[in-house]
């Protein structure tokens, strides 16, 4: 008897017959999994959504809804199909099998069951299962630390760029405002040689935490754009909106206090911000607005640093 724990394999068994589901129960529990049951098609759907099984076993003929109408229904609650369907059916003629596979089951196992056939069938599934979700999960880390910057997690240049092509297209086709927030640590080479290199890397994490927060909507977009630089896209914000953002980011980084003693503008960490908007036409770049707002910022340290400039 395999122990069975809440990480154990779900299966739902779907069958009209009680006896049928009892032997099911007790032959996948007896497997290690943990079972769950539904006694129609309907109420199969409704399981399917509340409980996310693994497998789904499928008796083919049950009243209200059978097996292949709910099979056919399961591929719009589990679109990627990700979750693998059993038939279970004592109809064996060609047209039933046809239709099964049709339906969406990825396999068919006939009654009177063999049930060393059900067991090899259903841990094969879960194998299946278990190595599309692990490959799933590597699959994100690799896009996480493609496109994110290694030191500070906010979104590295690349994908800055890459996001910003794309809302530049998108804003030009919906005639929306796209607007872009450059910022730069002020003093920050002082910073580095009176704290340290080491400090001075904990001072762009926190402050690369900081613009994260800044870039709260979900279209925002918040990157280092270089060594002590960062960007944060704004999409569907016009400058009044920007120069909120703005605004928001120097009362926070005040409230932070980072301590700065060689800094010229006070004793804590500042920075500078350039912010630029605009509604993108064709045949002009999204370099323009990047442009725009680095001319932003170098203002913004030509009059005093800490403070932003349009
Ligand atoms: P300003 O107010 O004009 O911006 O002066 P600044 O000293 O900040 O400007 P400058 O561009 O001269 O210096 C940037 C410094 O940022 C120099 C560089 O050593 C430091 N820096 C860049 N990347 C990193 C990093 O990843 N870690 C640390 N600790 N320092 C970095
Ligand atoms: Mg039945
Ligand atoms: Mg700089
Ligand atoms: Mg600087």
């Amino acid at each position: 008897m395999n122990l069975i724990t809440e990480d154990s394999p779900l299966i739902l068994v779907a069958d009209d017959d009680k006896v049928t589901r009892a032997c099911l129960r007790q032959a996948m529990e007896q497997e290690g999994y943990r079972v769950i049951e539904a006694n129609d098609g309907e109420s199969c759907l409704a399981t399917f959504t509340r409980t996310q099984p693994d497998v789904v076993l499928l008796d083919a003929v049950m009243p209200i809804m059978d097996g292949f109408t709910c099979c056919n229904k399961l591929k719009d609650l589990d679109p990627e199909q990700r979750t693998p369907i059993l038939m279970i059916t004592a109809l064996e003629d060609a047209e039933s099998v046809n239709h099964a596979f049709e339906s969406g089951a990825v396999d068919f196992v006939t009654k009177p069951i063999h049930w060393a056939v059900l067991y090899q069938r259903v841990r094969r599934l879960i194998k299946q299962v278990r190595l599309y979700a692990e490959l799933e999960r590597a699959n994100q880390e690799l896009k996480r630390l493609a496109t994110s910057d290694g030191l500070t997690q906010v979104a590295n240049r690349r994908h800055f760029d890459e996001y910003l092509d794309q809302e530049w297209q998108r804003s030009q086709r919906e005639q929306a405002p796209l607007s872009l927030l450059l910022c730069d640590i002020d003093f920050f080479k002082p910073f580095n040689d009176t704290y340290g290199h080491q400090s001075g890397d904990e001072c762009l994490q926190k402050i690369a935490a900081l613009l994260q927060e800044a870039a709260k909507r979900s279209l925002d977009l918040a990157a280092r754009y270089g060594g002590e630089e960062f960007a944060i896209i704004l999409p569907n914000t016009d400058l009044e909106g920007a120069e909120q953002v703005a605004q928001d980011i120097q009362t926070n980084l005040q409230d932070l206090a980072i301590p700065h003693r060689k800094s010229q503008v006070g004793e804590i960490v500042t920075i500078s911000m350039g912010v630029a908007t605009t509604i993108p036409v064709p045949f002009i770049a999204p370099r323009m607005l990047i442009e725009a707002a680095d001319r932003a910022l170098y203002q913004a340290k030509d009059s005093g640093r800490n403070c932003y400039r349009t």
